[in-house]
């Protein structure tokens, strides 16, 4: 055995353990600040205390700390956490295996404790399980040097130093996460602080009063309106670009003959429209979940165009947005009268972050990858040949319109129905020539048309319903829409790529 003294070998191994426990949550914090911050396992420790903490406790910390609470709150968890992996790290000491149980138990606690938190979702716990999995592995490499140093014989193994290294450069990792990840989450803060102090002006063209029979009365289809926190939302940003609306701009230029730089303030001040208008994914496969409604607020396209005077050799409009993406929309749909929008509203609040704040663009009737840039910067009138817009440079298509398409929401696939009447209803869209008629077969039945819930113009979906006598067995039900250009949705299947999915809906169930 080599000579080292105790006392040093048991506070080095106290720090692998406190090293390995910090980077872990360090980790799982950033990763949670990337994706949600109230998923950060401090945050979720931090929620059960407080939820189960003795209400005098509370008082008294409350009396004691007054707006510290929160920050001794963490100042407490984290000198546990301290406290565990000094623990973990002296166990492993005599049985590593013990130790490493120890560090597992206290990471997966924590995701534990993200499923308790009141609206918790499985997917809650995924930072702190990927916390868990690096505490674990930080653990079992930095106990790997120390034990290994123990080993019989001069010479062998790494020594006190490579330890003591393995432990800072472990540390710096931590520290580094944790700055990130706090960073990240006091951008979000700032975001949510400049969203909350937007005041949108009334619309000058408010939104056409929704039909009475939007709604078709089943429990279960999805809504006329989506929720702005239910909308789907497709983008290749990782992280939600954070715009300051005080130093946002759009410009529009390129092929037109007054090129103008508009700052936020001016938008708002511009007259804007209110519309309902659907939006889908190319991307979405039949029956899929990437098509939403909503109440859109904004500036008509064609309005700053009138400004910006647009040259007639112009075929597409190149929109961009602050982290880079692109889309290409033909400059013929802008202006031919469709209420094409630079929108800076959803369902009566600014834009959420995810969904483009400050400014996106919708055009009904075209796919979201070639109409409906978020985070908008910048328009260029162009060319097709001069210039390709993002998803166009990989191969999709340049022109999408979106395909007719009936939704089956009700009922859900591979579920039981019990025989008797039974309604089978859901969404269909064909957005800007509108839905004429949506007919349902069941089996090899007849196609019976279906009643079509209400809209307030041909750019949004509608629901439909139809009733159905549901006899015990096994059965295919299968939806199709018309548009009121007269074209039925076709029965034969395309892919989503490269200009989106076709074909019919079908949903098989079982009836008893
Ligand atoms: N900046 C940016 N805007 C974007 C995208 C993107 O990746 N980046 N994706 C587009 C696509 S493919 C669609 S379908 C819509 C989706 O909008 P939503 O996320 O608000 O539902 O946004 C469009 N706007
Ligand atoms: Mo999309």
């Amino acid at each position: 055995m080599r000579s080292r003294h105790p006392t040093t070998d048991r506070a080095l191994a106290a720090l692998c353990g406190v090293a390995a426990l910090l980077l872990g949550v360090a980790g799982a914090h950033l990763l949670a600040a990337l994706t949600d911050p109230a998923r950060s396992p401090l945050a979720v420790a931090g929620g059960v205390v407080v939820r189960s903490v003795p209400t005098w406790l509370e008082q008294i910390a409350v009396q004691r700390l007054g707006n510290n609470d929160k920050p001794a709150l963490v100042a407490g968890l984290g000198l546990a956490v301290v406290v565990a992996g000094a623990c973990a790290g002296l166990l492993a000491r005599r049985n590593r295996a013990a130790g490493t149980a120890l560090v597992a138990l206290i990471a997966v606690a924590a995701a534990a404790a993200a499923l308790l938190a009141p609206v918790a979702q499985p997917v809650d716990a995924v930072p702190s399980l990927a916390g868990a999995v690096v505490a674990v592995g930080a653990f079992l490499l930095l106990t790997r040097s120390a034990t290994r140093g123990d080993d019989p014989g001069p010479g062998t193994g790494p020594d006190r130093r490579t330890v003591v290294l393995g432990v800072v450069g472990v540390g710096v990792g931590a520290a580094l996460a944790a700055g990130t990840g706090e960073a990240v989450r006091r951008a979000r803060e700032a975001q949510a602080a400049l969203l909350r102090a937007v005041r949108l002006p009334a619309p000058a063209d408010p939104a056409p009063a929704l039909p009475a029979d939007v709604e078709v009365g089943v429990a279960d289809v999805t809504p006329f309106r989506v929720p702005p926190a239910d909308f789907y939302r497709v983008d290749t940003a990782l992280v939600v670009p954070q715009v300051d609306p005080a130093t946002w701009s759009l410009r529009i230029g390129g092929m037109v003959s007054d090129p103008v730089e508009i700052r936020y303030d001016e938008l708002l001040a511009m007259p804007l429209v209110e519309r309902d208008l659907t939006l889908t994914c190319v991307s979405n496969e039949v029956g899929g979940p990437y098509v939403g409604n909503a109440r859109w607020l904004g500036v008509r396209l064609a309005d700053l165009l009138d400004r910006t005077g647009v040259d007639p050799a112009a075929e597409q409009l190149l929109s961009r947005s602050v982290d880079g993406w692109s889309a290409s929309t033909p400059v013929a749909a802008v202006l031919d009268g469709r209420d094409a929008l630079v929108a800076v509203g959803m369902d009566g609040e600014p834009l959420p972050a995810e969904h483009g704040f400050p400014a996106r663009l919708v055009v009904p009737g075209l796919y979201g990858f070639v109409s409906a840039t978020k985070w908008l910067t910048e328009i260029v009138a162009t060319t097709y040949a001069a210039e390709q817009a993002y998803w166009t440079r990989r191969g999709w298509a340049i022109d999408a319109p979106v395909r007719t398409m009936a939704r089956i929401d009700v009922p859900r696939p591979l579920t039981t129905v019990r025989a008797g009447r039974a309604a089978i209803a859901g969404v269909c869209w064909a957005q800007h020539r509108g839905i004429a008629r949506v007919e349902v077969q069941v089996d090899d039945g007849p196609w019976r048309t279906a009643r079509l819930g209400g809209a307030p113009s041909d750019d949004t979906w509608r629901q439909w319903v139809i009733e159905w006598d549901a006899a015990p067995g096994r059965h295919t039900v299968r939806a199709r829409a018309t548009d009121r250009r007269g074209a039925t949705q076709p029965a034969e299947r395309l892919t989503p790529f490269p200009s989106g999915a076709q074909g019919w809906h079908e949903v098989v169930v079982q009836v008893s």
